[in-house]
């Protein structure tokens, strides 16, 4: 099916009378009979760190304990959710984070996956099993995947021994390789698997140099400098900060994406730019989770690249993220306008880094994805050019009407096209697994 806009965002640039045929558009063109029409056409967004099962948990973890909570305490809640967790759970909890992606106007997601193994740590029949769930998932609703199958084989940095709670994650770098060449041979259309080492606190120097050869050109992400209990314990292990540590150590290029990268020094920051990696940035997970801020403006204003991830998935919302974004630097600032170029719109900035970051960080394209605006949402009322992101990211409460893959209608009037059979199962398998 095409699909006809009267006004479409290409390639950053704002093109009218588009047509839009799988992957191939045209500009200033005429609808043809039986083009689906619509006002306004954008690109859909990569969402580039995710951690789907944790969806099921959402809202659980915002109570507080008897001291005072913090990312570890969140960590220990997080692990006894995940301790029952089976296939079938996983891959129901998956598809309602991804039909609620493509709701907000995400259309691929970099799914960081570690629950590799069962219960008790031992293989399932099939090494990868929980990849092909989360393959699975993707499918059902068809979001595009990047695929991050997690190396995970340490409790912290200096090879401490990982513990109880984290036996269903851990490979040694020859399990790991099978497991990514069974789950690369399940992936579902246009899907990828690179690869994550899961931080350096669950990888010694000599596995992430054995494990890296398996990415072979194709994504490599890694969390880092999140907590500053993380970086001082790097220093404690190494002498360096992480991120310091990371751009002396490894062979960080375009292909890396560096996941949180909170804490940073000047010469770190400046590092990252000069590498071309892309920062990963979880504004409302890094917000739920107390972690800290990223120094956006210094970081785009020098030319890095960055991308938005919904990690933990406590809240599904593409435009929250790039508010969130721009909300910490202004409350920091206490400025407006702080991720916008002079002159510019700061949702045309936004959208655009985001954009191109994630498109770089998932290693697709995605110029098949597009989303249309529900221009019956009063807070579209007489916008135009730049005032439309702008509007979309500061201003409306439902965004989104259409969202399409490779012109396969996945979500209309905002809704998933399968989101009722979805949340059934979803439901079902929450009240078991929280029985
Ligand atoms: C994760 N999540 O792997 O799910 C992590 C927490 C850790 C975030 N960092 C666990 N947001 O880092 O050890
Ligand atoms: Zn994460």
């Amino acid at each position: 099916m095409s699909i006809w806009f009267e006004t479409a965002l290409v390639d950053g640039n704002r093109i009218d009378r588009v047509r839009v045929d799988g992957r191939a558009i045209t500009a200033g063109v005429d609808p043809q009979p039986g083009d689906e029409r619509h006002a306004i056409g954008i690109p859909g967004l990569p969402n580039v760190h995710s951690h789907a099962f944790q969806r099921g948990m959402a809202g659980l973890a915002e109570a507080r304990g008897p001291g005072s909570d913090d990312f570890w305490s969140w960590r220990e809640l997080m692990y006894r959710f995940v301790e029952r967790m089976t296939p079938d759970d996983l891959e129901a909890i998956a598809a309602q984070a991804y039909a609620e992606m493509l709701e907000t106007g995400f259309t691929r997601v970099g799914e960081f996956h570690y629950l590799h193994h069962a219960p008790d740590g031992s293989r399932y029949a099939d090494i990868a099993e929980m990849s092909h769930r989360i393959g699975a998932a993707a499918e059902a609703t068809g979001i595009g995947l990047t695929l991050l199958p997690v190396f995970y084989a340490q409790g912290g940095f200096g090879g401490a021994p990982a513990g109880s709670a984290q036996r269903r994650f851990l490979n040694d770098p020859d399990s790991f390789g099978d497991l990514v060449d069974r789950a690369r041979a399940g992936l579902p259309h246009d899907g990828i698997a690179g690869i994550a080492p899961h931080s350096l606190r669950a990888a010694t120097p000599d596995q992430l140099r054995a494990i890296l050869p398996v990415a072979d050109g194709r994504p490599i992400h890694i969390h880092i400098a999140e907590q500053v209990k993380e970086v001082a314990d790097c220093i404690a292990w190494s002498g360096k900060r992480p991120v310091e540590w990371l751009l002396d150590e490894m062979p960080v290029g375009v292909d890396w994406t560096l996941v949180h990268a909170t804490h940073l020094t000047d010469a770190e920051r400046i590092g990252i730019v000069r590498s071309g990696a892309v920062a990963g940035l979880c504004p409302i997970t890094e917000a739920n989770l107390g972690d800290g801020l990223f120094p956006a403006a210094a970081f785009l204003d020098e030319g890095g690249a960055i991308g938005v991830g919904s990690d933990s998935n406590v809240r599904i919302d593409a435009a929250e993220e790039l508010r969130l974004l721009e909300y910490g630097q202004r409350l920091t600032a206490r400025a407006r306008n702080v991720l916008a170029a002079p002159g510019q719109s700061t949702g045309a900035r936004l959208f655009n880094a985001a954009l191109n970051g994630g498109r770089q960080s998932l290693g697709a394209s995605g110029t098949g994805d597009w989303v249309s605006l529900n221009t019956n949402d009063p807070a579209f009322a007489n916008r135009s050019g730049d005032a439309i992101l702008d509007s979309w990211i500061f201003a409306s409460r439902a965004p989104i009407d259409c969202v399409w893959r490779n012109g396969r209608k996945l979500v209309q009037g905002g809704r998933h096209i399968h989101a009722e059979a979805i949340a059934t199962r979803y439901r079902a398998t929450l009240a078991r697994l929280l029985a």
